[in-house]
């Protein structure tokens, strides 16, 4: 062990330099939605992606505490059975990382190294935070929510508890629940078991897993994870840009079969339809583009029916005549907001937010 691994920096790949071993073992422990999965409107069980920091910890139910307190006017407890007594609604949430598309970047921030699968969609259940809160009493002083898990490590040489913060207009009004089933079924260990913070429209790193506490604090949270770790930044060093929201992203299911090792794709030539799923945590999504011929000319998809309140995925789809020889697919998504995605995104040292459009190259025959 050197203790350049355990750099407060963040390092980037040299030029040319492939996937090292860190990442290797981050990739299998972490891994992604298989995109043929966009097939399903709600992610099925073993297939919605996974991020975790440290070590899943070993969780027990029966026993599990969560408290609420700070500046609270009536400091709260609670186990699995007070906590369900305190009301019960189901959110569909599209949960994607803040990393997804990482691997793409050049120069490539070494971290997890994922390339477009970082997302899925489920249905989660628990109580509404905002009733919560409400439960405990907001008192004046209190400026933000502090969310804390059971689970524990370093990170750049900082031992912590993985810890979160919002706002208290955010942890109102983001429409966040404290759940405790995924897809109606208790929570799988690695997504929080037994209870989790779930925000919708914020990109993965805000929703807390295996939460433990939540405390309002009379000043801004500095923690690790919102003043360090995601950040927009070019330059190391500087303060940068927190990240929050999801930005648009369009994926397509890949059509046709794939080579084993490669994953290259062959596709029968005829009408093909292309089906993907769009989203974003900013606005619901309101147009989606495909291109077959690598962006030269661009069509609009066909984009379903939906109530996209939750700003859950979106499917859409396009009729594609293929003819024989080698296409780039690529797509790109629009939401009410105005915001659209790249052909290619900056790029910052974390490498992330990288909504640059998928490129896919496919063989028709
Ligand atoms: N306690 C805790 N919560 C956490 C994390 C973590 O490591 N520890 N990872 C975060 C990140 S970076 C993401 S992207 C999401 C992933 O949620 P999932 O594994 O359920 O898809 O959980 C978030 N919540
Ligand atoms: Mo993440």
């Amino acid at each position: 062990m050197s203790i350049e691994q355990f750099s407060p920096k963040g390092r980037l790949a040299d030029t040319g330099e492939g996937i090292t071993g860190d990442e290797l073992q981050l990739a299998a422990r972490n891994h992604g939605m298989p995109l043929e999965a966009l097939r399903y409107d709600l992610t099925p069980p073993g297939l919605h992606y996974v991020l975790v920091h440290y070590d899943i910890p070993l969780t027990n139910a029966a026993t599990w505490q969560l408290t609420v307190d700070g500046c609270v006017e009536q400091p709260l407890s609670f186990g699995l059975t007070s906590l369900r007594a305190m009301g019960r609604k189901t959110v569909r949430v599209t949960l994607e990382c803040a990393g997804n598309g990482r691997a793409t970047l050049h120069p490539r921030p070494i971290s997890q190294p994922w390339l477009t699968e970082a997302v899925g969609t489920a249905e989660w259940t628990g109580v509404p935070l905002a009733d919560l809160l409400q439960a405990a009493g907001v008192r004046e002083d209190a400026v933000d929510v502090v969310f804390t898990g059971a689970d524990h490590g370093v990170e750049r040489m900082v031992e912590q508890d993985y810890q979160r913060g919002l706002t208290v207009a955010e942890a109102l009004d983001s429409g966040a629940i404290v759940a405790w089933e995924m897809n109606g079924m208790p929570l799988p260990p690695q997504h929080g078991y037994p209870l989790r913070l779930v925000v919708p429209g914020w990109y993965g790193m805000a929703s807390v897993k295996w939460l433990r506490s939540i405390e309002l604090i009379d000043h801004e949270f500095d923690g690790f994870q919102n003043s360090v770790a995601y950040r927009l930044r070019t330059e190391a060093g500087e303060p940068g840009v927190a990240v929050t929201r999801i930005e648009p992203r369009a994926l397509l299911a890949p059509p046709g079969h794939p080579d084993f090792m490669s994953r290259h794709r062959f596709v029968p030539s005829g009408q093909v339809t292309l089906q993907g799923r769009a989203w974003s945590g900013w606005a619901p999504i309101d147009r989606v583009e495909i291109s077959t011929d690598a962006g030269l000319t661009w069509h609009d998809a066909k984009l379903d029916a939906t109530s996209n309140e939750d700003l859950a995925w979106r499917a859409f789809s396009y009729d594609w005549q293929a003819t024989p020889g080698e296409h780039v697919l690529t797509c790109r998504a629009h939401d009410e907001s105005g915001r659209t995605q790249p052909i290619e995104a900056p790029w910052n040292r974390g490498g992330f937010a990288n909504n640059s459009a998928q490129r896919l190259t496919v063989l028709v025959t």
